[in-house]
């Protein structure tokens, strides 16, 4: 199949799984067109099947703010032409759903069916707002096809948006090959020299994902035991959490790496991943360790418990309550076969239920589905 893929090509979950699909699906045979305002950034190697189609946006004094959702429909419909695409697959309803509606339009009677991925906000936050709801479930209604990350996503989309088709759940996937347990020399002994536990947050360091909470726990955890964090990401609560590194006096224990792009490496040096979010549709970075043999202490909000059970590949604690995700998180790393059992646990359950050889095929098979309906549409006029 021919597949122009649109997400946000930055360090958000969503561009991360819409680039990992990408990179999949080239390596099953597909050609992925890749349609953004710029080169998403797990995009680390060339391949002749994965080609990248900047967005042009000319600007003008009387645009306060340049329409961006015209320049993407604009990009969609003649990269669809002059590539022949068969379908378009956005990631993240706004405004890239809207975008791909227009493209849809703009071509007729040429059909361009497209497919629709809710990550999560898209939904819980700015999909929500009155300003953008509307919108949102009117190019929803509008998809060729739908799906969500988890049953959490699917269920708050058809019941707060009121929408009236179906919406499947394909969860997020990781590749098993590339994120794994350390084997042999890890970066271990370069963050923690001395031995200490290392923890991890992978984040965007949005409010949301709770990061002086993480430096919180942190600290809690470093008074009992010798430990390092490692803070990988950014956003805009690296500040604070900076700060606050500094004012507990643990600058010399807390490591901020920045953006990464090869974070399978760093993963599979942790003892223990937290992640104490507000609300979480999935909880990507904690299925990245978990494939990596990292368990981990996550709040237990949205569609996190579908991902990581409570006592087994980690804790699920209530958000915000930090003095519980620093005594489970304790438990783990002051008990080494509790610790060794999680692993263990948690690479399997990445293994079993989420790793991409298995994920990637229901893709396909909503892709086929859509493009059979859409055929069935054309005949049908
Ligand atoms: O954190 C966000 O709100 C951004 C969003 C994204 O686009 O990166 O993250 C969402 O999508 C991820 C990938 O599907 C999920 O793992 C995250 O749980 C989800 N974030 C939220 O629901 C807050």
């Amino acid at each position: 199949m021919r597949i122009g893929i649109t997400c946000y090509p930055t360090y958000g979950g969503s561009g991360v799984v819409a680039t990992e699909l990408g990179i999949e699906l080239a390596a099953r045979g597909h050609d992925i067109h890749f349609i953004s305002y710029a080169m998403p950034v797990r995009i680390t190697e060339a391949s002749a099947r994965i080609h990248f189609h900047e967005v042009e946006m000319m600007n003008y004094p009387l645009f306060d703010h340049p329409p961006y959702t015209l320049a993407l429909a604009t990009a969609m419909a003649n990269v669809a032409v002059n590539e022949s695409l068969d379908l378009l697959h956005v990631h993240y309803a706004i405004p890239h759903s809207v975008s791909a509606y227009l493209a849809r339009a703009m071509l007729k009677p040429r059909r361009l069916p497209f497919v629709t991925t809710l990550h999560g906000t898209d939904i819980t936050l700015v999909g929500a707002d009155r300003s953008y709801l509307p919108i949102t479930r009117f190019s929803i209604e509008e998809s060729d096809g739908v799906s969500a990350i988890s049953e959490y996503l699917r269920d708050v989309t058809l019941r707060e948006f009121a929408i009236h088709r179906p919406v499947e759940v394909i969860p997020n996937f990781v590749n098993c090959d590339v994120f794994h347990p350390a084997e042999g020399k890890s970066r271990r002994e370069e963050f923690a020299p001395q031995g200490e536990k290392i923890l991890i947050h992978l984040s965007n360091f949005r409010p949301v994902k709770r990061v002086p909470d993480v430096v919180e726990i942190f600290a809690l955890v470093r008074k009992q035991i010798p430990a390092k964090l490692l803070m990988i990401g950014d956003g805009p609560d690296r500040t604070v959490a900076e700060w606050m590194a500094r004012e507990k006096d643990l600058s010399s224990d807390v490591i901020f790496l920045g953006k990464q792009n090869q974070v399978q490496d760093l993963l599979c040096c942790g003892d223990l991943l937290l992640l104490p979010s507000d609300i979480e549709s999935f909880g990507l970075a904690a299925l990245e360790g978990m494939a990596s043999g990292v368990p981990a202490i996550c709040s237990r909000v949205g569609g996190v418990p579908e991902v990581i059970r409570d006592g087994v590949e980690g804790f699920l604690v209530e958000p915000r309550d930090v003095q519980t995700m620093a005594a489970r998180a304790l438990e783990i790393l002051t008990n080494p076969e509790r610790q060794a059992e999680m692993s263990r646990a948690a690479r399997q359950r990445a293994l079993r239920h989420f790793c991409s050889k298995n994920i990637i095929p229901l893709y396909e098979d909503l892709y086929r589905r859509v493009l059979h309906n859409s055929r069935m549409d054309i005949t049908s006029v």
